[in-house]
């Protein structure tokens, strides 16, 4: 397959550079590097369409970094994509959503001001809304493309059901990659942070969560509880979150490529943290190798812990400092 880089004019990262196929003289928004990922243009339709237009253009120069122009939203998700599959590989050696080298589909301008983006299996597509105008511009942010592609990630191996604890754990997983996607892509527009939806949010718009206190968005819980499975999935995610963010970075408060976090236990005790990309390695071997569709937050202590004798041996710092994270959320 022939390839050619592009210039994109992206919404939120500035000029990227997007690999695309040349076609009949044109260019089509179609990745050959990564499996054939293709970028098209949901023309505003109805959030559960499966079909688009391909992006197509005469000079493969993409965008003008205003929403004003359809092929702009197109440049950050398909980038986004590209960082996904990137990060994937290079970080776990995983060649795509489902190992098989295959990409997937973006839909971009999805609905009518809708604030939301999501994954299918069944079409193998991301849609993304273009957000209300007010409080959220498009979805289109690197957080958000690798939380939707970890969604098929995740159907494609613990299989987490969607429902109680396991989807929590589920949407937890999402936010986790999606946020490792975003901190390795390192972008001088969206350089990496422990929050979710930030580069979306106008004015003075919540980031959609928070995971070193998730309770900071108002529905999360920041610490485990018998009743958490009864939660919407995307709130009983928080103990996940500030799991993850207190196996990352530890407890208590500080500042990150200008971000400020505090994030206190829930049982009093002080974590030092491992590093994001070992959090992220155990997190990762657990859900390949442990987990399953009705893990628990118990169980993901478990498989996590077990994870970590794995890759770093049962008296490693690693292995401690995973039981200890896992305690300060309140699974035990
Ligand atoms: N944005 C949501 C998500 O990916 C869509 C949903 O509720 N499934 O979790
Ligand atoms: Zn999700
Ligand atoms: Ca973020």
């Amino acid at each position: 397959e022939i390839n050619d880089a592009g210039t994109g004019n992206s919404l939120y990262l500035g000029t990227v550079t997007l690999q695309t196929t040349p076609s009949g003289g044109q260019w089509q928004l179609v990745d050959g590097t990564r499996g054939g990922a293709r970028t098209e243009d949901g023309n505003n339709g109805s959030t559960s369409s499966t079909t688009g237009t391909l992006f197509t253009d005469a000079d493969n120069a993409w965008g003008t970094g205003s929403n004003s122009n359809r092929q702009t939203a197109a440049v950050d998700a398909d980038f986004g994509v590209g960082a996904t599959w990137d990060f994937y590989k290079n970080t776990f050696g995983r060649n795509g959503i489902k190992n098989d080298g295959k990409g997937a589909r973006s839909l971009v301008h999805v609905g009518t001001n809708w604030v939301n983006a999501s994954w299918s299996d069944t079409c193998f597509c991301m849609r993304y809304g273009d957000g209300d105008g007010v409080s959220y511009g498009p979805l289109v942010s690197l957080d958000v493309a690798g939380h939707e592609m970890t969604h098929g990630v995740t159907s494609a191996t613990a299989g987490l059901a969607y429902r109680r604890e396991s989807g929590g754990l589920n949407e937890s997983t999402s936010d986790v990659m999606g946020t490792m996607v975003e901190f390795t892509a390192a972008t001088a527009g969206d350089p990496g942070d422990y929050l979710i939806g930030e580069r979306f949010a106008l004015g003075n718009a919540k980031p959609l969560r928070y995971m070193d206190q998730p309770s900071k968005d108002g529905a999360s819980a920041n610490c485990w509880s018998k009743s958490v499975g009864t939660l919407d999935v995307h709130y009983s995610s928080g103990v996940g979150n500030h799991l993850f963010y207190l196996l990352s970075e530890g407890s208590g408060a500080k500042t990150l490529n200008g971000v400020s976090y505090n994030s206190p236990t829930c049982n009093g005790s002080t974590v030092t943290g491992i590093g994001r990309d070992a959090a992220a390695r155990i997190w990762y071997r657990a859900l390949t190798t442990y987990w399953t569709s009705s893990t628990s937050y118990a169980g993901a202590r478990a498989g996590m812990l077990s994870a970590a004798t794995d890759l770093y041996g049962a008296g490693s710092a690693q292995y401690a400092a995973t039981a200890t994270a896992w305690s300060a959320v309140g699974v035990n």
